[in-house]
């Protein structure tokens, strides 16, 4: 080679040496801040630990009405989000928790190591604890939830509550007299995403006990959420039961009209929840038991206030309002309907209710356990239509 042209090869060999060491080495850095970390609370190890790469930055695209931090593009060494896995059980529920974490690590996390959270309104044993642990390497976390999230609290009228769930009861509504569920629903609509083991995280992504997933889960759902600009992720979308919600909407009104501030006038998924454009509630909502989200969605104030709201009129209780149908509908006002996302690609099974990717191509990719023709998606119960006709990617 002739000794100039040996020269500059070298020189270009050492500044791309330089950069790759800086870029291994250097701390944190997103939008020029070396400090900022886009939560509250504790640094989470994978930040402190190593550094985070800032990689294209996308433009927020949020409008004010809903108050959560602009989307920053913030991956930890091994390009993962913020984000952790959290599953609300009983130590009765260990055998169905084992079942949906032994597929979720099969399918997914065997490949990115995001961690768990397992919550519960007491202890879990060690028994429950040690047969978790062993199924995962990832960290896993158990954590107690605080007295004050998770009981009815004082001032429900007990008298009141206890004659409506009889009442719900000797209807047959679903749950309707399980005090307990009451408890579940009204926890999952307002106090998750506060509890201090989840404080460090910015996505979350909901597991249930006794659920499948049906195919092999490739692309990391977490990164696309952040890329993508999503802040909220459903499989299946059904319509609740009306017995449960008798006064949902009517109260959904009313805080519309006190705090049109945090409703967003266009572009919204309000055709969804809707047919008549507000007037009544069409009953559909993103089936809850499978969510990939954002944590500061439901920590903005807009959330806070609409949760506040329902929740001073007593409807967790004196009806069965499920945290399904309250975090749709906030969904569906407060953000744009193109921050919602349909993960078509991820075969998911709840009870008997199953989504399995449609398209030949997203089945064979994922090597799918689960017949196209079984899913739940075009089904009459099922609200999936509705959200096509949204027309949203
Ligand atoms: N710790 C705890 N978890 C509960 C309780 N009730 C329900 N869950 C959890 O809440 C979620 C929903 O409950 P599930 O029985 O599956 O209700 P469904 O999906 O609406 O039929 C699951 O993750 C359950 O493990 C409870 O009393 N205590
Ligand atoms: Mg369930």
């Amino acid at each position: 080679m002739h000794r100039r042209t040996r020269y500059v090869a070298l020189t270009c060999i050492l500044v791309l040496t330089l950069v790759a060491l800086y870029r291994k080495y250097s701390p944190i850095v997103v939008d020029g801040d070396p400090d900022y970390f886009p939560l509250t609370g504790e640094i989470p190890d994978s930040a402190t630990s190593t550094q985070a790469a800032l990689e294209d930055p996308i433009e927020p695209t949020i409008e004010p009405a809903v108050d959560i931090p602009p989307h920053r593009i913030v991956f930890d060494a091994e390009g993962r989000a913020n984000a952790t896995f959290i599953m609300l059980a009983r130590n009765s529920d260990l055998k169905g928790a084992l079942l949906s974490l032994r597929q979720l690590e099969d399918r997914f996390n065997r490949r990115f190591n995001y961690p768990h959270v397992f919550l519960n309104e007491e202890e879990f044993t060690d028994d429950f604890k040690r047969q978790i642990r062993n199924l995962t390497p990832s960290q896993v976390e158990f954590g107690v939830i605080p007295s004050e999230h998770w009981y009815q609290p004082e001032w429900i009228d007990d008298e009141k509550a206890q004659e409506a769930m009889k009442q719900m009861a000797r209807m047959n509504v679903k749950y309707g007299g399980n005090l307990a569920y009451h408890n579940m629903c009204r926890f999952n609509s307002g106090f998750f995403f506060k509890h201090p083991l989840v404080q460090k995280y910015q996505w979350y992504w909901r597991v249930e006990p006794n659920v499948k997933f049906h195919c092999d889960i490739s692309q990391d759902p977490f990164r696309f959420m952040v890329e993508n600009n999503k802040t909220y992720g459903f499989t299946l979308a059904v319509y609740e039961i009306p017995a449960t919600i008798r006064s949902l909407w009517g109260h959904v009104k009313d805080f519309m009209a006190k705090y049109p501030e945090y409703i967003r006038d266009e572009d919204n998924a309000l055709k969804f929840i809707s047919n008549d454009r507000g007037g009544t509630y069409s009953r559909c909502h993103f089936w809850s038991n499978f969510e990939i989200a954002s944590l500061d969605f439901w920590r903005s104030e807009a959330y806070s206030t609409f949760f506040d709201y329902l929740d001073a009129t007593g409807g967790f209780y004196y009806e069965r309002w499920g945290d399904a149908p309250v975090h749709s509908i906030a969904a569906a006002l407060m953000l744009s309907k193109s921050q919602i996302h349909l993960f078509e690609d991820i075969g998911y099974q709840h009870d008997d209710w199953s989504h399995c990717p449609q398209t030949q191509e997203l089945w064979e990719a994922g090597r799918c356990m689960c017949s196209r023709h079984d899913s739940f998606d075009y089904s009459s119960d099922s609200c999936r239509r509705k959200w096509d006709a949204l027309g949203v990617d």
